[in-house]
């Protein structure tokens, strides 16, 4: 048995059965490039779910994160610590916010802005306490905590775990004539992702953001977008709200806020909002320690040095380009903004051994649904890197009858 097979089955014999993850087992790792124990060398494709946008491993993340491992590591936020007011002020300069509030995972970010929400609900619009509502969309992910979960439209982030979360709204994703009927006086918030990744990379039309800017405006309800995935370069800007030049009242951020080496997630709005939370009121143990906003500081730096917004652009387009060339009839569609992109197959298409074989080839890549791959590798990769990789992907996907039949 190889060492990848004994450390496959150790998994599956000690570890909760909540992932059904590709057969590879990652040892190593280095800006694109993973390693398994035995050697073979992949280009990651998925970038843990956009948290890897710097590369595996960035130097001066990694850096960061072991002087700061010498210095301290956790303080709660019982103390003040040195690095979490030089992290909040470069995460507001960097987003355009006035304030930040730090937390840990995407999903904490998320719920501590439906708080923010509730409270802003409660405590200044005057929604009685109780009746406060959010309109979220179908097909949303927005985490996985039993509140988050009460709203998702997919029933296996969904059933089995009642009673649920009241309190929410669910509308077809780019609806505005949807979210304009769905707003009544006790509504506080509209949550959306500007582009839906698990949902398989789906693209609203142009003009959503914008229209939905102006409704929550005339409506008096807050726009929060969750950038979780799609923001810090991964979509071409900085967040993906900047395609239409819009700015939302408040961002969820996490993943690549972390660099690849730590959870850092956060909720930005300006002061007038984010002070309805007073001490006591809201918090984590980790939320704004000193190890993860040294950490995150540097990630911050490596996206503006290495400007990764117009490299995902520009790469991303090339990416999209050849990939829509390539001689597949099973493919229906290319679509994507900067390098987070999905290729659809036919709908009763089965990626799951196309999977295999890019893996076999030296991709790794994971499909969001049956159909559909998701490509997202590093923002840091080459163009010898991708051109790299895009011939890879040619020879499964124009050798893909035969895999079909096999
Ligand atoms: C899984 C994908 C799923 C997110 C958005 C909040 C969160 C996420 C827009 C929560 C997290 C991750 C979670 C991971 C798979 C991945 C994911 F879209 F990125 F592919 F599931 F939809 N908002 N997305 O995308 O952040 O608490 O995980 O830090 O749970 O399987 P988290």
């Amino acid at each position: 048995m190889s060492k990848s097979q004994s450390i496959i089955e150790q998994a599956e014999r000690f570890g909760a059965h909540n992932y059904h993850p590709l057969p590879v087992v990652i040892a190593e790792a280095e800006g694109v490039v993973v390693r398994d124990p035995e050697g073979k060398e992949y280009m990651d494709f998925l970038s843990a779910y956009s948290a890897v946008n710097q590369g595996h491993r960035h130097p001066r993340i990694i850096g960061a994160l072991k002087a700061q491992a010498d210095r301290c590591t956790l303080t709660s936020r019982a103390f003040h610590n040195d690095r979490m007011g030089e992290f909040l002020e470069k995460l507001c300069a960097y987003t355009g916010f006035e304030m930040a509030l730090p937390m840990n995972t995407g999903a904490e970010a998320v719920e501590t802005a439906i708080k923010l929400a509730r409270r802003w609900g409660s405590l200044v619009k005057g929604v009685e306490n109780g009746r406060q509502r959010i309109i979220v969309c179908e097909d949303n992910f927005h985490g996985r905590t039993s509140t988050i979960i009460s709203f998702s439209t997919d029933a296996e982030a969904h059933d089995h775990y009642g009673p649920y979360t009241p309190g929410f709204e669910i509308i077809p994703y780019d609806d505005t004539g949807a979210l304009e009927g769905a707003i009544d006086g006790d509504t506080v918030a509209f949550l959306f992702e500007p582009i839906q990744g698990e949902a398989g990379v789906a693209l609203p039309r142009e003009g959503f953001l914008a229209e939905v800017r102006r409704i929550c405006t005339d409506r008096k309800i807050l726009m929060i977008a969750d950038e979780v995935q799609t923001g810090f370069c991964r979509t071409g800007r900085r967040f993906a709200c900047e395609h239409e030049g819009v700015r939302p009242d408040v961002m969820t951020l996490g993943k690549a806020l972390g660099g690849g080496v730590f959870p850092v997630s956060a909720v930005v709005a300006d002061r007038e909002l984010m002070g309805v939370f007073e001490p006591n009121t809201h918090g984590s143990t980790f939320g704004g320690n000193p190890l993860g906003a040294a950490v995150a500081i540097a990630a911050l730096e490596v996206l503006e040095d290495e400007e990764l917004d117009a490299r995902a652009e520009r790469l991303g387009k090339r990416f999209r380009e050849r990939i829509a060339d390539m001689k597949c009839d099973r493919i229906r569609q290319v679509r994507g903004k900067g390098l987070l992109n999905a290729v659809v197959f036919d709908d009763d298409f089965e990626a799951w051994d196309v999977c295999l074989a890019l893996r076999d080839a030296g991709i790794l890549a994971k499909q969001t649904h049956g159909n559909i791959i998701r490509f997202a590798p590093p923002l840091v990769i080459g163009e010898d890197e991708l051109d790299v990789a895009i011939e890879r992907i040619r020879a499964v996907f124009e050798q893909i009858e035969e895999l079909v039949r096999s």
